[in-house]
């Protein structure tokens, strides 16, 4: 057989393989087949061609990847969460178009990706990005099997838009090899593809076996259709593996059925779906209707309500927080939810217990939204035996043995005690946090370690550690111990505003850390502030600065702040050269901005003296709107507010 004929041969297996699921030889054989084309190739390389199905695993990129400019954006999906927003999405569709037709497809929970091919042959493939511009990933691409390295036609040019995904199989396999070496575990297949994905080795792609859906085609030459159903059996005749679809419907009640029929099947899948797409099918009224500039308007994602899974509750065990919030958790028998095996789950607090009427022994459903902590949803009372127990909170803290205590209209039990190692350990574990003082190596398993071993009692202790008492820690070697040192060290320079969030007072999060340091400047300025003070800082309410208030008044606190001061952490906060451009003027954000985020919006204007308020009234100087501005564009225009644009924005800040 020739080089060429060897070739077309093992393209039709790879495809009857990974894209037909319908091997028609053994593994054993294709390998054979792969073996003499290997051979014939390396007898002599000039007859190597890039789309060779020896090519499919390359070398590794050393430099990390280069950007692709996607000439047709790569939009993302205007979400819908129920029945009501489906029929409003169509009714808007129908104000422009007499009669559509709609396709459904499952919603793949993977990575966007971009594949170009040249005259039929894979060419470059791309990671969406921010939809605009993304990272060169053909080499990784090209390890997954079911993408033609050619097409079955020579087309000029062709770039097709499909999702990557681990299937499920395959992700449990990979994670409990990871287990097994002592390697941190993915939280969910969509990460572990997108890990595998960003590979610079492409050997390793190669191992983590990803596999595709296509659903779109971006931009074609020399090929020609009107649907978006007919672009999709193209792309199945040219060899792609392709988003299974029903024929398209023209009611929405009918995609209403095919959204459920998507949801029924959805465990079936061999990878996780998140929701069901629904659009236009004829390409002309897509064109017609356009897009905002985020959105196509033709489109829409239906996402699926939490996943929920029942199962038997084992016990109620209390975890105590940084405050001492004792919060009661749920131990559950392992349940499968959404991608990950749930053990534990939050029960909020005693009074949903109570009104749930939630007993020890029940089953109950677990739900689990995206990356949330799972939450015990009910109890399911028709199931019980009679050898349920009620539960009720402990009397003392389960750690210390300290009184658990609830304030007047509050939810929670606290810890009292003020030497409780669960309080300890989770305030310095939150001090050290990425968002607070971004203290690396300093985990929970760390800081529990110092804790036992009585190496530290609070997170001013640690700047007072020596490679001696961290080194064989944990099991920690001489090198992470000078890197945590180092990281421990390198965190005296956070400033103020980390400081203020780390330090864990109640009610004061990253944002009001970030507001008292640009305020303050310094923590003595802070520390001399009554409570009129504070409570007259826009965002610092009341109930802040009586926190505030408590937290620093504690003497023990005014000890470890003391400590802090006198190893040199610093207690200060840049001031930033702040405009004035924006002096005493109050905007509000609404709709989708072409390329500012809210917050860098938010960002902007602050640094300019303005403010930003969640709605509008007479006091609103100005309101910037993007696209889908919703009810307070119209409530602006009635007040006869000033309306800009981001363009206009810009302008006004001098940068356009
Ligand atoms: C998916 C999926 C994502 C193409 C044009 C606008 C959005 N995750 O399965 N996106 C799209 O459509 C793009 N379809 C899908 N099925």
């Amino acid at each position: 057989m020739n080089i060429h004929a060897l070739r077309e041969l093992l393209h039709h297996h790879n495809y009857l393989y990974y894209v037909k699921d319908a091997p028609e030889i053994s593994d054993f054989e294709y390998d054979r087949l792969l073996r003499k084309l290997e051979d014939m190739e390396n007898a002599d390389p000039s007859l190597i061609t890039p789309d060779s199905p020896t090519q499919r695993v390359g070398g590794a990129v050393a430099e990390g990847f280069a950007e692709v400019v996607h000439t047709v954006p790569m939009e993302s999906l205007a979400d819908v969460f129920s029945q009501e927003e489906l029929f409003a999405f169509d009714g808007r569709i129908r104000s422009a178009v007499s009669s559509p037709c709609y396709t459904v497809e499952p919603k793949i929970d993977g990575l966007s990706v971009s594949l170009e091919y040249r005259d039929g042959v894979f060419w470059r493939g791309s990671t969406r990005g921010d939809g605009f511009v993304g990272e060169d990933v053909t080499q990784n691409l090209k390890t997954i099997r079911s993408i033609p390295l050619r097409l079955s036609e020579a087309v000029p040019y062709l770039e097709v838009r499909g999702e990557v995904f681990m299937p499920k199989k395959a992700f449990e396999k990979l994670n409990s090899e990871r287990e097994l070496a002592g390697e941190p575990l993915f939280a969910n297949p969509r990460n572990a593809a997108a890990g595998s994905l960003r590979q610079l080795d492409s050997a390793i792609a190669a191992s983590r076996h990803l596999d595709i859906y296509v659903f779109n085609i971006q931009k074609a030459e020399g090929l020609s259709f009107n649907a978006h159903s007919e672009s999709l059996a193209l792309l199945r005749m040219l060899g792609f593996k392709v988003v299974e679809t029903k024929p398209p419907v023209d009611s929405i009640q009918d995609v209403w059925n095919l959204i459920a029929d998507i949801g029924e099947g959805r465990n079936d899948m061999p990878c996780d779906i998140d929701g069901a797409v629904v659009k236009l099918d004829s390409l002309s009224e897509r064109e017609r209707l356009g897009s905002t500039s985020k959105y196509p308007r033709w489109a829409a994602a239906y996402k699926f309500p939490p996943e929920q899974q029942e199962t038997t509750l084992e016990n109620i065990v209390i975890q105590i927080g940084r405050t001492g919030a004792a919060t009661p958790n749920a131990v559950l028998t392992p349940v499968r939810i959404a991608g990950s095996t749930v053990s534990r789950a939050t029960l909020h607090n005693i009074d949903f217990i109570r009104d749930k009427d939630i007993r020890i022994g029940d089953r109950v459903l677990v739900q689990k939204a995206g990356d949330i902590i799972p939450a015990v949803v009910c109890s399911l009372p028709s199931k019980r035996s009679g050898n349920e127990t009620e539960y009720s909170m402990p009397k003392t803290c389960p750690v210390c043995g300290a009184p658990l205590q609830r304030e007047e209209n509050e939810a929670v039990f606290r810890c009292v005690g003020d030497r409780c190692d669960a309080q300890r350990a989770r305030s310095i574990i939150h001090y050290a946090s990425r968002d607070a003082m971004d203290i690396e190596g300093l985990g929970p398993a760390m800081t529990e370690k110092l804790l036992q071993e009585n190496k530290i009692h609070t997170f001013a202790d640690l700047y007072t550690l020596s490679k001696e008492d961290i080194a064989g820690l944990d099991g920690l070697g001489e090198k992470s111990a000078e890197n945590l040192l180092a990281a421990i060290d390198a965190s005296k320079k956070k400033g103020l505003s980390s400081l203020l969030f780390g330090l864990g007072i109640r009610h004061v999060g990253k944002r009001a850390g970030t507001i008292l340091a640009g305020h303050f400047g310094n923590i003595d300025a802070l520390l001399a502030a009554s409570k009129e003070e504070l409570s007259a800082i826009h965002e610092i309410g009341g109930k802040m600065a009586d926190s505030i208030l408590a937290y620093f008044g504690d003497e023990k606190i005014q000890e470890i702040l003391e400590k802090l001061r006198s190893v040199g952490v610093s207690m200060t906060e840049e001031k930033q050269e702040s405009g004035t451009r924006f002096a005493e003027k109050t905007f509000v954000l609404t709709g989708t901005l072409p390329s500012l985020t809210r917050s860098d919006a938010t960002a902007m204007i602050e640094a300019e003296g303005g403010r930003v308020s969640g709605s509008v009234s007479k006091k609103t100087d100005y309101v910037l709107f993007g696209a889908e501005a919703g009810s307070k564009l119209e409530k602006a225009q009635s007040l006869g507010i000033t309306l800009i644009d981001e363009a206009t924005f810009m302008e006004m800040l001098g940068r356009s």
